[in-house]
């Protein structure tokens, strides 16, 4: 299966992935993870990005596609993929087609998680990460809307959504029943 996950900031992307991968045995591509995985190493590539997650921006898309691209060399993604996060814009989006089309290959579905805005600023205040404050939250709200959201459109022919408000299992139960192949 090769899935990407779209939703608003803390709508549990990265909570349903994880369980998904697991569930699918495929790995849970990340790019949140893969930018704050840098940070922690102090890389350039970490230390250029924190810059924007801080403010609550999308990294620059060179940047990301990059980095999303020598993941999906590497053998694990072979067998199918669940991407987290990305793409978040058109341009990811023109990138992710055309490295599957050289491939061959597709996506097999696009599953939104739709949540308002007043449950995930509860939600991400509660974990407090250091992008998780009221401004920042607004912000990255702000940019799902102008960027990510369009591309809704974009995945029309493949999409799934599901309402992300419920039990962590309650909604990983959905979305196995909302998948084409389950
Ligand atoms: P991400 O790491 O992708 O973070 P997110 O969208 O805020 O969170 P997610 O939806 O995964 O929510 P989660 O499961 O963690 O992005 C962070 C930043 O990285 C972006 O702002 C941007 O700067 C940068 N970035 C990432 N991808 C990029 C890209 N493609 N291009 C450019 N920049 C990019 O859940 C959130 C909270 O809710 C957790 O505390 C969780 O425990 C809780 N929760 C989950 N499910 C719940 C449920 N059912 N009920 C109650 N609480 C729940």
């Amino acid at each position: 299966m090769r899935l990407v996950l779209v939703g608003p900031p803390g709508a549990g992307k990265g909570t349903q992935a994880e369980r998904m991968a697991e569930r699918l045995d495929v790995p849970h591509i990340s790019t949140g993870d893969l930018f704050r995985a840098n940070l922690k190493e102090e890389t350039p590539l970490g230390i250029e990005a924190k810059r924007y997650m801080d403010a609550g921006d999308l990294v620059p898309d060179e940047v990301t596609v990059a980095m999303v691209r020598e993941r999906l060399t590497e053998s694990d993604a072979a067998k199918g993929f669940i991407l987290d996060g990305f793409p978040r814009t058109a341009p990811q989006a023109a990138s992710l087609a055309g490295l599957l089309s050289d491939q061959g290959l597709e996506l097999d579905a696009v599953v939104e998680f739709s949540v308002s805005d007043e449950v995930v600023v509860q939600r991400l205040l509660g974990r407090g990460r250091s992008d998780d404050t009221e401004d920042v939250i607004r912000r990255r709200q702000q940019v799902y809307r102008d960027d990510t959201a369009p591309l809704l459109e974009y995945y029309a022919d493949r999409l799934v959504s599901v309402d992300a408000v419920g039990s962590v299992e309650e909604i990983t139960d959905r979305v196995f029943d909302a998948l084409p192949t389950s």
